[in-house]
């Protein structure tokens, strides 16, 4: 964990990116680095999140999702000595993840929100076909960074193949109370009607094993039907699905791996929202990869939470 002082921001709004530079100083070699950060997503937020002080300089400060690129130690001056009356926050990098042809930046901003989440993992969902594994789609599953807090009073300490292969573990992803974004971008073409049938499937064969489908999810499964009736989706293009903690769910299309500001529709279904992810990574999850990356990428996350 190092402990960063930011002195100068650079922001390019069109961009959607910010670069920091800033001194950070790594405890235990005990040495301070000139670092230049690249911050993803809508960078006021991050400027926002990075200057507000913390109450204590050396408690960590949230996690800030970044890229880290260090340029070189610098010699000890007035300018990088720690100081308890400058902003110092400790510091996590999150790095994005590239699956096939998609990349999935370190953070993003779902349609429909003013958070910033973080990369939880990412993974490609795919099918055997006549002895053959065919990739469909890449899905990257994003978190609210309260989720790590909330998920480390459980899982704190537990390997990647305990996460890896617990139930309880997705299960807890799927219904914590901080928010979800699922990015799912196609590697071959399907239609809207044959995505959404796939998942309606899973969603209900979820729904029955857990004995609670009743009519307002029928009701919801309807409304998710109509609303990938005409799309279409070519290879790159995107479906995303900004999952509230309240339970509302919200479906937008992306041309591209750009994310748009906001949805296309809401609907105010909670089992649906958290069924869309339980059917990508819950027991019987569509995408393995994708909780074997998260399960990986959690268990460092966790291991550096404070107690
Ligand atoms: C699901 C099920 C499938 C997918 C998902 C969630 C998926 C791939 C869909 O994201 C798919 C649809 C039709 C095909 C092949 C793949 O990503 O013929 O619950």
């Amino acid at each position: 964990m190092a402990i960063l002082t930011p002195h100068k921001f650079l922001t390019h709004p069109s961009l959607h990116m910010a670069c920091l530079t800033t001194d950070v100083y790594h405890p235990i070699s005990q040495s301070t680095f000139f670092t230049h950060l690249t911050f993803h997503g809508r960078p006021r937020l991050h400027l926002r999140h990075c200057l507000k002080p913390p109450k204590s300089p050396y408690k960590p400060f949230g996690l800030l999702f970044a890229s880290t690129l260090i340029i070189g130690k610098t010699t000890p001056s007035k300018t990088n000595v720690l100081n308890k009356n400058r902003t110092q926050m400790a510091l996590t990098t999150v790095a994005g993840v590239q699956v096939e042809i998609a990349t999935f930046p370190p953070a993003a901003t779902p349609p429909g929100s003013d958070k910033t989440l973080f990369l939880g993992g990412a993974g490609a969902r795919g099918l055997e076909i006549q002895g053959k594994f065919v990739k469909f789609t890449t899905i990257g599953v994003y978190l609210e960074d309260n989720a790590v807090k909330w998920l480390a009073g459980k899982w704190k300490g537990k390997s990647v193949e305990e996460l890896t292969e617990s139930v309880e573990f997705f299960r807890d992803i799927v219904t914590g109370p901080f928010e979800k974004f699922t990015r799912v971008t196609m590697i071959l073409p399907l239609t809207g009607p044959q995505y959404s049938e796939k998942v309606s499937e899973n969603c209900v064969a979820i729904w029955k094993t857990l004995g609670i489908y009743t009519d307002a999810e029928e009701k919801a499964i309807e409304k998710f039907i109509e609303v990938f009736k005409d799309q279409n989706f070519p290879p790159g293009s995107s479906i995303l699905f900004t999952q509230s903690p309240t339970g509302s769910l919200k479906i937008s299309f992306s041309k591209d791996e750009s994310i748009p500001e906001k949805e296309n529709v809401v609907i105010e279904n909670k089992l649906l929202s958290e069924a869309v992810l339980e059917s990508i990574i819950g027991k019987l999850g569509v995408s393995p990869a994708a909780k074997q990356s998260i399960a990986s990428r959690l268990a460092e996350l966790l291991k550096e939470t404070k107690d």
